[in-house]
């Protein structure tokens, strides 16, 4: 399977709000599959939908150490958040650079699985910033929309000059 191409920052597709999913069905779980072999190709714990400028609220997650125990939630809401938690974050559509986010530690959220049934997750740690980051991709946010403006024109110029050697 063929992954799909990843946008990167400042890409102005990054910033659309993507829509809830309306219907689980064999066309969305065969982009699940995309979406999946699209992160552990890359490699990464994490992908957004909005990542691939598909603009619906759908996330996949893998942080297992031997990439065996994907998540996928579909239409997520965070139901609570608590503490405190600064993790060096990096991002697939900002490759190259990590930096401190600060996050809430732990989290409930309620989505849909690939099967449609729904899922109550009770997250702490890496999976709940790696929750949060995903479910603000949704939002049109990056993590550098949390870093002083400096750095964030910083990565930018860098992406920037990059993607034009590339291009
Ligand atoms: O692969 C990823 N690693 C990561 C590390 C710390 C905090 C968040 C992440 S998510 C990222 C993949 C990605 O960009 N998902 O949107
Ligand atoms: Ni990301």
């Amino acid at each position: 399977m063929v992954p799909l191409e990843i946008l990167e920052f400042p890409d102005p597709r990054l910033r659309t709000t993507a829509k809830p999913v309306k219907e689980i069905d064999g066309k969305l779980n065969k982009l699940i599959d995309r979406m999946l072999v699209t992160m552990y190709e890359a490699p990464g714990i994490g992908l957004a939908a909005t990542q691939l400028n598909i603009h619906q609220r759908l996330l996949v997650l893998d942080i297992s150490e031997h990439k065996d125990s994907p998540l996928v939630l579909i239409n997520p809401v965070l139901v609570s958040e608590e503490g405190e938690l600064e993790t060096a974050e990096g991002c697939l559509s900002v490759p190259g650079f990590y930096e401190p986010v600060s996050r809430a530690s732990q989290i409930q959220v309620d989505a849909l699985g690939r099967d449609g049934g729904p899922i109550s997750i009770e997250a702490e740690d890496l999976l709940a910033v790696c929750i949060q980051h995903e479910m603000d991709h949704l939002d049109g946010k990056l993590f550098v929309d949390y870093l002083s403006t400096a750095k964030r024109q910083m990565i930018r110029k860098k992406l920037q000059k990059l993607q034009r050697l590339q291009a």
